[in-house]
């Protein structure tokens, strides 16, 4: 059976959004990321915060994780009102947003796109492709990494079949590998199977689901920035008072400010590899550089092969 239909009408009777019958309204959320696993502990904190200070005005009911609702499919389903709130990152809708992929390279934080006006063009572009509000952003100071179960002395990944998101596409395909597109959850059987000599993944949250088990290195430097969002389906968030948003806003501010623990957390995050087994391979000098200048020219090449005026518009406002 289709899960949307079984999901949506399971949840329809639900449902509590009538704005002005209701001083209380609780939003239906779900997350891309195992709710146990690092990246839903934002999210997590978030709806702590909103139910915990919005009392009487909203509240936030976690229905699941990636068993509720697959990951790449979670897109759709705040865009429909499936789900009012969701924890995803831009790499799973690529298929309703195709220049997300432009948030992980930016070189500001989401205090300084809010300051500068930045985060109103990424809201723009959600509300406008996607039909959500855009409300909050954790992952700053979040590198991403290429985890190995064999070595490498250089940048060049030719003969490697590595398994990917859109995040890492357009480097390591610039660099020879082959790519494999799976969800997270497909990840430790892939690497058991040896369907895949390594992966793509963040600083953070590789023992989370034992791929230490399975990996052998990780490569130094990380590059990008992780974006994991918080998404409100646009009608829900436009029935909401102002008094709703305002405390949903709020509970954001909030949790982005906790993006700066992100430093110490990779610090420890790189000794528990350590401790697991993990060895890292420190790309240096000109391979590093290129490397680097891979990674950031490979990912605006592509956001500009999508769509060219917009990647122009968020490249001018999200690097310096
Ligand atoms: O590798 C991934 O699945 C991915 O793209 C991602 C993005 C943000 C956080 C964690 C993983």
């Amino acid at each position: 059976m289709n899960f949307r239909v079984t999901f949506a009408a399971a949840l329809l009777s639900a449902s509590s959004l009538s704005p002005a019958a209701a001083q209380e309204v609780t939003l239906r959320g779900v997350s891309a990321f195992n709710l146990n696993t690092t990246f839903s502990r934002e999210f997590n904190t978030f709806v702590d915060w909103v139910n915990e200070n919005g009392k009487g005005v909203v509240q936030i009911d976690i229905l699941g994780g990636p068993e509720a609702v697959p990951p790449f499919e979670l897109g759709n389903a705040v865009q429909s009102g499936v789900v009012d709130i969701a924890n995803v990152t831009s790499a799973f809708y690529p298929n309703l947003v195709p220049t997300g992929d432009a948030i992980h390279l930016a070189e500001s934080t989401i205090q300084d796109q809010r300051a500068s006006g930045c985060y109103e063009v990424i809201d723009r572009i959600h509300g406008d492709q996607m039909n959500v509000k855009y409300l909050a952003h954790a992952g700053d100071g979040v590198p991403f990494h290429l985890y190995l179960t064999k070595p490498i002395d250089g940048p060049d990944l030719t003969g490697l079949t590595i398994r990917t998101t859109p995040v890492y596409q357009a480097m390591f395909s610039a660099l020879g590998a082959n790519l494999v597109r799976t969800a997270p959850g497909e990840v430790y059987s892939a690497l058991e199977r040896g369907a895949i000599d390594g992966y793509g993944w963040p600083s953070q949250g590789v023992l989370d689901l034992g791929w230490d088990e399975q990996t052998k290195y990780r490569v130094d430097p990380g590059f990008y920035n992780v974006d994991v969002n918080i998404l409100v389906n646009l009608d829900v968030w436009n029935a909401l008072t102002d008094g709703q948003r305002a405390k949903l806003e709020e509970g954001a501010d909030w949790m982005e400010s906790t993006n700066t623990q992100n430093a110490a957390r990779n610090e420890e995050e790189f000794a528990r590899q350590a401790e697991a087994g993990i060895e890292t391979i420190t790309l240096e000098g000109e391979a590093r550089d290129k490397w680097l200048t891979t990674a950031q020219e490979a990912g605006w090449a592509h956001v500009e092969d999508v769509d060219k005026a917009l990647a122009d518009e968020l490249r001018s406002c999200l690097t310096k």
